[in-house]
């Protein structure tokens, strides 16, 4: 299993050029934190880049709560992402005809590919949707070949979430057939065990990306449920997304470092070193 392997290593042999980044900027910060920085206006989303963005690997955007979101905030985060060295995730959840998620991914209002190094999409209208994102990732006007991927939503924290089972077997399925764009998961463990017909390959490398991760509490009232950066890491998980128990705490940047400090503990007792 490649879970028990360093994100050095992993570096290495992956086939994603943009993974090979996100893990070397792992090593080289030592951290696997990814931030859910769901704030609702450009001040405060540059404020908190800026102070926690040397304990991050990834900065989660949920773009479209930014009330005045345009130029200086596209502009401002590019800056910000080269001055700390990390890489952007839109947490856009592409979840419609494939013709739809084209128009919404490229162009459009929030020009989410410019800016955006990885965006996620549900399967649950088919594998067509993933199909449009990699073509429109691959299309000649397409600028940012390479520095661009996708990871499937194969689960969901909250109570009473659908994605489970034959649905989240399937979304490993599709994820099979379109390595390369297509770098792994959101999901709340490995799904390294949920069976499918395709056998692994040899380079076969899913990135889990886990939301949901929380140092001390256990859910909030809207059927949210957490678990901490240990028990994500534990089960599997690459990178633990923090929002409010990072961006609502008292002092964010102590926050941050926390769970930079539980999440790469966690990942150093896995890989067993
Ligand atoms: P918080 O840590 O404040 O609960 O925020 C969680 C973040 O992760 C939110 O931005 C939410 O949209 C996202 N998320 C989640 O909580 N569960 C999932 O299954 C998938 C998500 O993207």
């Amino acid at each position: 299993s490649k879970s028990t392997l360093s994100y050095a290593s992993r570096a290495k042999t992956h086939r994603s050029s943009l993974v090979k980044k996100l893990f070397d900027i792992a090593e080289v910060k030592k951290t696997n934190v990814a931030v859910s920085a769901d704030l609702r206006n450009t001040k405060d989303l540059l404020a908190l880049a800026d102070a926690i963005g040397p304990y991050i690997a990834v900065f989660k955007t949920h773009i479209d709560l930014v009330s005045d979101f345009g130029e200086a905030t596209v502009a401002g985060l590019k800056s910000l992402s080269v001055k700390h060295n990390f890489l952007f995730f839109e947490d856009r959840k592409f979840v419609d005809i494939g013709n739809t998620v084209q128009q919404q991914y490229h162009g459009g209002a929030l020009r989410i590919s410019e800016w955006a190094h990885i965006v996620n999409a549900s399967v649950l209208a088919g594998e067509g949707i993933i199909e449009a994102l990699v073509q429109t990732a691959q299309g000649s006007d397409f600028q940012y070949k390479d520095e661009r991927a996708l990871l499937i939503l194969a689960e969901m924290t909250t109570k009473g979430s659908l994605a489970t089972g034959a649905y989240t077997s399937s979304a490993v399925e599709i994820a099979k057939r379109h390595q390369g764009f297509v770098i792994g998961f959101v999901a709340t463990r490995s799904l390294e065990s949920v069976r499918t017909d395709i056998p692994a390959t040899e380079d076969e490398d899913f990135v889990i990306f886990t939301a949901g991760v929380n140092r001390s509490s256990k859910g909030d009232k809207l059927g949210q449920q957490y678990q901490t950066p240990k028990s994500a890491i534990e089960r599997g998980s690459d990178f633990i997304i923090a929002g409010r128990g990072i961006y609502a705490s008292e002092d964010p940047v102590a926050s941050v470092k926390l769970y930079q400090e539980e999440g790469w503990q966690a990942y150093l007792a896995r890989i067993g070193s």
